[in-house]
């Protein structure tokens, strides 16, 4: 083999974020960009010699270039193995799930998630780590800090051996293994929910529309729902991944996934609606003429994951991300089982899963998961959702009426500004910072202030800290609001306020979210200032 040794020197903001390093695919283009980011893994991770890992991405442009790189780079740092999804494409879930079942090192797993691709859009790479997970913090900041010492990087001349076949090649003494990216993904969700109950309820009339948003869901969906469950062909739409993601946005909220949303609430809507996202981590769920939220489908599952396949010994504990609305603490205090609250981001979750604390994961921003992965799993929600319908015959409307008379609703609601000007987010944060302290006993749009603190985790089983991880204000009518600045984005600063409030009163479960939480946003706004500072008058995109 022909290792090349090529000098390089830092490149400044290759820090990953909450979820990898996402940034503009030309960015990622620039000679030497990737290169660096992929040496730079490699020394944070230890090395891989001698190690198998998993290689995959959600297909959007670049995909296919840049995963030649990261192979001629794990041939030159003496990798024994590489475990590829065919065509280069492995959903985020069934990536982890590969990690896991073939007992790799680890994975290189390419995607920027809900991000839009394409030539101008973005592009992203995380590592996993063996249990499948996102790499955590201490390996994350051993990444980044390789990158800001890198002198030099390797790869190998030899050209990478196509993927798009099944088989095993030799690279430069690396073996290299194209797999079927959907196979051993679909063999594990057979485990996990029963197919015939779901089969069952298919041929009764039960209509589904999945919407794969031109992404990595697609091939999966088509191959479980349309290919083994009998759902009928055209039950997945935009199934066909593409490159820029037909030029959308594959975010499944109202914005992204609007034609989604307008059938839904539409004279004609199915049973169900689902979307899944760029990398196939997240869902949304919809029943006719109702939206569920991801705060709420997070506790709806853990209520009734007991009833799919998977799950019948029960749950062993719960965890959600801080943002996350208190709906599943509910759940797992009536259950009287653990419950866990983290920082935003799957990687938080991984310890927790790993230590056997907890069964099921969930975040507000369209991400469930369990412990058969360490990522969230999109479809894997929509199956559970399918095989808890399947088991109890109700509408997805009546499934969230009576959990909302047992347990009382969480009105919830997440507003996002985007793409504001970073001195602008930053100012407003360290002054919001600077005032917690002030906040108690004010009220402001009428509320009061009983608490305000910035979120610090102490992960409980290794006992890591991590700090600032999103500003908490309380007030006296039990609502709360959250301030936090997005870890994804690529341009500029993008803030999410989180705002929720507990309604016990099955009389007043029908209401508007936004009319419910406008007080506590009114409140939000006053204490942040985000109109005045930012200019604008309105959210890009409510959740
Ligand atoms: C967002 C979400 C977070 C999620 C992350 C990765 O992060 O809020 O809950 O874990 O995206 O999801 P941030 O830092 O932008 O708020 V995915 O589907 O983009 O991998
Ligand atoms: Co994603």
């Amino acid at each position: 083999m022909t290792t090349q040794t090529i000098s390089t020197s830092p490149i400044p903001g290759q820090k990953p974020g909450t979820s990898g390093l996402r940034k503009k695919t030309a960015v990622f283009r620039t000679p030497g960009y990737l290169e660096n980011y992929v040496q730079a893994i490699i020394e944070g991770v230890g090395g891989v010699a001698g190690r198998t890992v998993v290689v995959g991405g959600d297909g959007r442009f670049f995909n296919d270039t840049a995963i030649g790189v990261i192979l001629r780079m794990l041939a030159a740092a003496g990798a024994a193995k590489a475990i590829v999804g065919r065509g280069g494409l492995l959903s985020t879930p069934a990536a982890s799930n590969l990690i896991r079942k073939r007992r790799a090192f680890g994975g290189f797993v390419l995607s920027a998630s809900h991000n839009p691709g394409g030539e101008d859009g973005d592009f992203g790479l995380k590592f996993n780590i063996a249990n499948g997970g996102p790499a955590p913090e201490p390996i994350t900041d051993a990444i980044y800090a390789a990158t800001t010492t890198i002198a030099s990087y390797a790869i190998v001349s030899e050209p990478a051996p196509p993927i798009d076949v099944l088989g095993t090649f030799d690279l430069a003494g690396m073996a290299v293994e194209i797999v079927d990216p959907v196979a051993d993904y679909l063999e594990m969700m057979k485990d996990l929910v029963d197919f015939d109950r779901i089969r069952a309820l298919f041929a009764s009339g039960f209509t589904l529309r999945f919407d794969a948003m031109s992404a990595i869901t697609g091939p999966y969906a088509t191959a479980i729902l349309e290919g083994e469950l009998g759902a009928p062909a055209g039950t997945v739409v935009n199934g066909v991944p593409l490159p820029d993601f037909g030029h959308h946005h594959p975010d499944p909220n109202p914005v992204h996934a609007k034609e989604l949303f307008d059938i839904m609430f539409g004279p004609d809507a199915p049973d169900m609606g689902a979307a899944s996202d760029g990398d196939g981590d997240r869902n949304i769920v919809l029943g006719r003429g109702i939206s569920v939220a991801p705060s709420d489908s997070l506790a709806v599952l853990a209520a009734n994951l007991h009833l799919a396949k998977g799950y019948t010994a029960g749950l062993k504990g719960i965890a959600r991300s801080m943002p996350t609305s208190r709906a599943a603490d509910r759940v797992a205090e009536k259950l009287g089982i653990g419950f866990y609250e983290t920082p935003t981001g799957w990687k938080f979750f991984g310890n927790l899963l790993d230590a056997a604390r907890v069964t099921i994961c969930g975040e507000e921003s369209a991400g469930t998961g369990s412990d058969h992965v360490r990522e969230k799993d999109g479809l894997w929600a929509v199956l559970i959702w399918l095989d808890v319908i399947a088991t109890r015959r109700l509408s997805i409307a009546a499934i969230m009426a009576d959990h909302w008379a047992t347990y009382g609703r969480d009105y919830y609601s997440r507003h996002d500004y985007e793409a504001i000007a970073s001195d602008v987010a930053d100012r407003l944060f360290a002054d919001l910072r600077g005032s917690l302290a002030t906040l108690p006993g004010k009220s402001f749009a009428g509320l009061e202030v009983t608490s305000a603190d910035d979120f610090a985790y102490t992960d409980p089983t290794d006992g890591s800290v991590s700090t600032k991880q999103g500003v908490r204000v309380g007030f006296s009518n039990g609502s709360r609001a959250i301030f936090r600045l997005s870890g994804t984005g690529t341009e500029g600063a993008t803030l999410r306020l989180y705002v929720e409030i507990f309604e016990p009163d099955p009389a007043r479960h029908d209401l508007d979210p936004q009319a419910v939480l406008a007080e506590v946003l009114a409140a939000a706004d006053a204490i942040a200032g985000i109109r005045e500072r930012t200019g604008r008058t309105a959210p890009d995109v409510i959740t």
